[in-house]
């Protein structure tokens, strides 16, 4: 088992008696319509149970309801005798929702739309692969959140922008006339986790994307995705118009910039009658954008808002606008700039903001733009690839540290104004909502490089469906799908997820501490990184080390980043003895011998978060020893592997770290922290070693 399956193993049942339980459900299964999204519903109904039965039971499908014991069938085709004793719940469905209800001792699986079907369908399988008992069943599921995106950083050569699981999925050569077999798995694999959207371009875009030939090809995957109810988008280079039709400008109020991309846009919908929209970056690290014209991001996104809203598409503008003239602080500036512009987007267009200021670290307090832009639809943007988080080789659970983010209280409408409530639209009443995730997908035969980077893609799925989604549900189902329903290895195993993520920001970066990995690549340590074109890339702009102490002033003393937050977060945020450990560095600049609220000065208790990081890294990797023998053995040493090197680069981050600091810290290793394994000029050296990355 090399992990393609994903988390539609379909295992074999492990007994007889679970196998006659489920098999009364699976043999005779009525699909009333016909549509090619049923074709798949049925299809996938087939993979499912030659892999619950190993080959031995096959559903036979009838579309009449008659005698089965599985119906799936459209609200309005239900038996009027049934619609009545349903009631009006039934009316709670909504266009891509689902009830799924056992009724009278049959499973009724209804939806409004063939694609609420399909979602319903997965959900029916999701219960039965994690050996739910069906005779209750009443679960009627409608997403939160409007758009769910996965945002793929590819690119035309297959390269995949901080991508670590191989090369991009979309072999464009063989396109569009060539439909791999891997296109259909992952458009299955997400709308069995409710995807509804794919960017299938980087976001440092190229302007050929939106040439015909590539149109072409992504109309075939746009082909391919619809009857899994996935829509295709494409990114916008904001000066196509000059590198494609060589027009003197790209200035978003020049008439013929906007009539070059009203064609453009007629001409994508002509092959993709369903297209999505445009996912645009612009103005941020050398992409092309309105402020080359003097022009805001307002400008700019509306623009294209005016060309898509005749064929009812989106612009999803990303607020990630930043540029090297940052006078004092990067992090401020994607607020400074946006704050100002809203209420005046066109109500077409969706900022799409990262979950913190900075760039996806490890650990960021939220974006201060979620809660301040009421008159303005935000929508969440998350990076599933591990750029920060020991890419593709730590086992690190993303969804605790998304759950940090969509809990926190912007306090924008008092207390309980949660960014979960600002993305699903629900505390601002936005009428636009979406989430997109920067997609760890490649051409690994696992998908995701690690086996349990597959959870992340899962989690983000159902964290798209419902922000407030119960983690450790998600962990604990992800677990029975994908290797096995034994009660040991999954109370083992999601504690060990559960768990994963404190211990990688202790051996990465504690106590606040934020952009201290190797320049460029982006892997390993580099809390020395100096120097060069742009400080706002650098380590040393911010930590600001010195004998005096470490960290970024961000209150009213620094540069007042903390007043893009809510005032009820000055006062325990701007208070260096109330701010909660986690962020003190990221808001404070404070001396080594600080006393903190453990106990320990600011020195001792670093280096003990970094010790206990490369402890919990060991008790992670011994925690999954024990696992052996419980799945099966290729995924199981396929991560036993990966543990060595998650233990030596936690050890590499915290030997390195430590070293380095402690030259301005002067201070001792406190008992208990392991002496390093080398000095600190071996650690600066180290990095020679690394082609300076793309
Ligand atoms: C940073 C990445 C860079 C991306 C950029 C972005 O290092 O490769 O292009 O984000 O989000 O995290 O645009």
């Amino acid at each position: 088992n090399d992990g393609y399956k994903l988390w539609l193993q379909y295992l074999p049942f492990e007994n007889k008696a679970v196998s006659d339980y489920y098999r009364d459900y699976l043999e005779n299964i009525s699909i009333s319509g016909e549509s090619p999204t049923l074709d798949i519903i049925q299809k996938e109904l087939i993979i499912a149970s030659k892999g619950f039965f190993d080959q031995q039971v096959l559903p036979e499908f009838s579309k009449t309801t008659d005698s089965n014991l599985t119906w799936i069938i459209r609200s309005e085709d239900l038996p009027e005798e049934i619609k009545g004793k349903l009631g009006t719940k039934l009316s709670e469905v909504k266009e891509e929702g689902y009830w799924l209800k056992s009724y009278q001792g049959k499973i009724i699986i209804t939806a409004k739309t063939d694609i609420g079907l399909l979602y319903g369908t997965f959900a029916f399988l999701k219960a039965i692969q994690t050996r739910e008992k069906l005779e209750n069943l009443d679960r009627l599921e409608n997403p939160k959140i409007q758009k769910r995106l996965l945002n793929h950083w590819d690119n035309l050569n297959r390269t995949v922008e901080r991508g670590y699981a191989g090369f991009s999925i979309w072999n464009w050569h063989r396109l569009p006339n060539h439909i791999d077999q891997q296109y259909i798995d992952y458009a299955r694999a997400n709308a069995s986790i409710g995807i509804n959207g794919t960017s299938i371009f980087n976001v440092n875009s190229n302007a050929l994307i939106l040439t015909p030939e590539y149109l072409e090809k992504a109309k075939a995957l746009a082909d391919a995705f619809r009857p899994y109810g996935i829509k295709i988008y494409l990114t916008a280079r904001f000066n196509a118009p000059m590198i494609l039709d060589s027009l003197p400008t790209a200035d978003p109020q020049d008439p013929a910039v906007q009539v070059w991309w009203k064609k453009k846009t007629k001409e994508i919908y002509s092959y993709i009658p369903d297209f999505g929209g445009f996912l645009v970056k612009a103005d941020s690290e050398g992409q092309p954008g309105p402020h080359n014209y003097g022009r805001t991001q307002a400008d700019g996104a509306n623009m294209l808002a005016d060309a898509v809203r005749p064929f009812g598409g989106i612009v999803m503008w990303r607020a990630f606008v930043y540029n090297e003239k940052t006078p004092t602080d990067r992090i401020r500036q994607a607020y400074d700039e946006f704050k100002p512009l809203d209420g005046t987007f066109r109500d077409n267009v969706i900022v799409q903001v990262k979950n913190g200021p900075l760039d996806f670290q490890p650990r960021e307090p939220f974006h201060p733009l979620f809660g301040a832009m009421p008159k303005t639809p935000l929508m969440m943007e998350f990076q599933i690839t591990k750029e920060y988080l020991g890419q593709e080789t730590h086992w690190v659970n993303l969804a605790t540290m998304w759950r940090e983010i969509l809990q926190s209280d912007t306090y924008a409408k008092g207390k309980g104004s949660t960014v979960s409530k600002v993305i699903d639209g629900s505390l601002h009443g936005y009428k636009l909502t979406g989430i997109a995730g920067v997609a760890n997908i490649g051409t690994d035969r696992n998908w995701t490089g690690h086996q349990t980077a597959q959870a992340d893609w899962y989690a983000f799925g159902k964290l798209a469906w419902n922000p407030d989604a119960n983690i450790d549900e998600i962990a604990e189902d992800w677990l029975k799908m994908t290797f096995s329903n034994d009660v040991d290895f999954v109370a083992t195993s999601k504690e060990i997820m559960l768990r994963s993520h404190e211990i990688l920001v202790n051996y990465m970066t504690p106590l606040g501490l934020h952009h201290i990995m190797a320049r460029s690549h982006h892997w390993g340590p580099g809390p020395w990184v100096t120097g060069g074109g742009r400080e706002d890339w650098t380590a040393t702009y911010y930590h600001k080390a010195s004998e005096e102490g470490i960290g970024f002033d961000r209150t009213e003393k620094g540069s007042n980043a903390l007043a893009q937050y809510a005032p009820e977060w000055k006062k325990t945020w701007g208070d260096a003895d109330k701010i909660p450990l986690e962020y003190l560095l990221w808001f404070h600049r404070v001396s080594w011998d600080k006393k903190l609220s453990t106990g320990n000065n600011l020195w001792t208790e670093m280096a003990l978060r970094y010790q206990k990081g490369v402890e919990g890294a060991r008790w992670m990797q011994s925690q999954w020893a024990k696992m052996e023998g419980k799945i099966d053995q290729e995924r199981y040493e396929h991560i036993s592997s990966f543990f060595k090197i998650q233990v030596s680069e936690a050890e590499w981050w915290r030997d390195s770290c430590l070293l380095y600091f402690q030259q301005f810290s002067k201070m001792t290793l406190p008992p208990g922290v392991e002496k390093p394994k080398h000095d600190l000029k071996y650690y600066l050296n180290f990095k020679r070693n690394f082609v300076p990355g793309i």
